[in-house]
């Protein structure tokens, strides 16, 4: 892990075999955190979703929102998200986001995980629509819960790519380089998962059933122009 300044804040660097990430703990002051969680949690259309698994519905455990511009659908899970425009608190981290790392961030999934019972399976997010060359921007509002990463089980590898350096040879013993691993995420942190992190790596939440507290998070993507669902 490498650290260093900047714009005043501390950036915390995560490199394993084929997953870089770029981690600003408080990248927001508490304040404006505690501003823009209320100005989310009164402004989104939040809904519980419900996905059909083997034939049987499920309701996702998190309430969701997709936020995005005009033609930029997505979809997983077999969910074709209905698009919501972009609330004023959203449009604004958007800017700020699109500043500090040049990126023009058509789309957002929010997640609002109510208590600890709520949470998000492993999953990768590498759906087609996905522009495979941006990061994917990660905000973090409310109670801190553990954000867990882990190699793929079975990497979805492009055509002719080698393995990165040292990806998989070792298992998954502790210490070795492609253990699994959590990253606390806390009220105001940033996270930038960049390429090709979705190519070798899965992420996910996972319950903590003692917390009463609620958490949202925002994933700001780039979907690619003229992107099918
Ligand atoms: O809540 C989180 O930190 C994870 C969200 C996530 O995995 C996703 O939106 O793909």
């Amino acid at each position: 892990m490498v650290e260093f300044l900047h714009s005043g804040l501390v950036e915390q660097t995560v490199e394993r075999p084929g997953l870089h990430l770029r981690h600003w703990p408080a990248w927001l002051p508490p304040a404006r955190a505690a501003e823009l969680l209320a100005a989310l949690q009164a402004e989104v259309p939040w809904k519980q979703e419900a996905i059909t698994l083997y034939g049987r519905r499920h309701l996702l455990p998190r309430l969701t929102c997709w936020m995005a511009d005009p033609g930029c659908g997505y979809r997983y899970s077999g969910l074709a998200n209905a698009i919501e425009s972009w609330s004023p608190a959203a449009a604004e981290l958007r800017q700020a986001l699109h500043e500090l790392t040049g990126w023009r961030f058509n789309s957002l999934l929010l997640n609002r995980y109510r208590d600890g019972r709520d949470a998000m399976g492993w999953h990768a997010d590498d759906e087609p629509e996905l522009d495979p060359a941006a990061p994917i921007a990660s905000l973090s509002f409310g109670a801190p819960r553990d954000f867990r990463l882990r190699p793929r089980p079975s990497p979805r590898r492009p055509p002719g790519a080698p393995l990165p350096e040292g990806y998989g040879e070792e298992g998954i013993r502790q210490g070795d380089p492609c253990a699994p691993f959590n990253i606390a995420l806390h009220n105001g942190d940033l996270l930038l998962m960049e390429p090709p992190t979705q190519l070798w790596w899965q992420h996910a939440l996972p319950k903590r059933l003692r917390l009463e507290q609620e958490r949202l998070n925002l994933t700001f993507r780039v979907v690619r122009s003229g992107a099918q669902v």
